[in-house]
């Protein structure tokens, strides 16, 4: 079990030690530096078959540092598709997944520095003379800087001096890009909902294919709500929760991937500070949705 949260640098150390293990199976490359030049990668999985060219699903997690539960997750949904192949192979025949564990590893480890960061959410690159930081879910090229965005350098929903003004908002649009021809889903974990959001999140707009989304939203909620009684709530971003534009979901979405969700885990703590205790539990069950989540795309798709 997993008894802590891991540091940005055992994540990265963890994903490296696999690679070394399977190194048939998963891959990883660095794809980027953070604003204080710390070192981006993400891992492929795969079933080892060695067939080029599959189709995707794409996580990622730690946009926002304070939410500690999901990196975690993505911790032990790497876990589970390269130790478990068994119960995931039809998760991997056609498909593999491409994995970013901490999108935002500057704020991530400026969290775990002392109780008084522990509630940082931004990047950690100045943005006036004033403050420091970034929202990095308000800095994509898609509506950018339009409704649910601030303009205020100091403001924790602040939008960036531009579009992609931010180095992590950017590694993750070139990995979107790079796979949005044979991308089906994109999957950003967050906290604290319980939610799985889909487009749009700048507009109370649903998208033409809602359904197909609704559908696949709805397989995780069931899995969930079955294993283990919690009660996720479903819809659009801007219906659910509030219109945020400038989001990477958004944006994964209108570049291609005709799956992309939201997935904010349940609060633990006082919300965003789950017990050590709790990962375990916590994690376990996210994985419930994301698989339920992963296989009614594998069919679909
Ligand atoms: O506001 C956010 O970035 C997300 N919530 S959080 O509490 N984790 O900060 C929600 C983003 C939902 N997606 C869009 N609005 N596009
Ligand atoms: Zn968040």
């Amino acid at each position: 079990g997993t008894e802590r949260f891991y540091s940005h640098g055992e994540i990265n150390q963890f994903i490296e030690d696999l690679a070394e293990k399977h190194p048939r199976r998963v891959f990883v490359k660095t794809v980027g530096k953070s604003y204080e030049r710390r070192l981006m990668k993400t891992v492929t999985i795969t079933n080892g078959d060695g067939r080029r060219n599959k189709n995707i699903i794409f996580v990622d997690g730690g946009f926002h540092a304070r939410e500690w539960i999901s990196p975690a997750a993505v911790v032990y949904l790497i876990d589970e598709l390269v130790n478990n192949l068994a119960d995931n192979a039809d998760l991997l025949l056609d498909y593999d997944w491409v994995i970013l564990p901490v999108v935002n590893p500057d704020g991530y480890e400026y969290t775990q520095l002392s109780e008084e960061t522990r509630m940082w959410r931004k990047t950690r690159k100045p943005s006036s003379p004033d403050c420091i930081g970034t929202d990095p879910n308000r800095n994509f090229d898609f509506h950018w800087n339009e409704e649910g965005a601030s303009e205020d350098p100091c403001a924790q929903t602040y939008a960036g001096s531009k579009a992609f003004s931010e180095p992590e908002a950017v590694v993750v649009s070139d990995l979107i890009h790079s796979y949005a021809d044979r991308g089906k889903m994109y999957l950003t974990l967050h906290s604290f909902g319980p939610y799985i959001l889909y487009p749009w999140g700048w507009s109370s707009d649903l998208p033409d294919t809602v359904d197909d989304l609704h559908e696949v939203a709805k397989a995780g909620f069931d899995a969930i709500l079955e294993a283990t009684g919690t009660l996720y709530e479903i819809g659009s971003s801007t219906n659910v929760l509030y219109v945020a534009a400038g989001a990477s979901d958004d944006y994964a979405f209108n570049a291609g991937f005709p799956i992309s969700f939201t997935m904010e885990l349940p609060p633990g703590g006082t919300g965003f500070d789950p017990p050590a205790s709790a990962i375990d539990d916590m994690v376990k069950e996210t994985w419930v949705g994301i698989a339920a989540m992963a296989r009614k795309v594998v069919q679909k798709y």
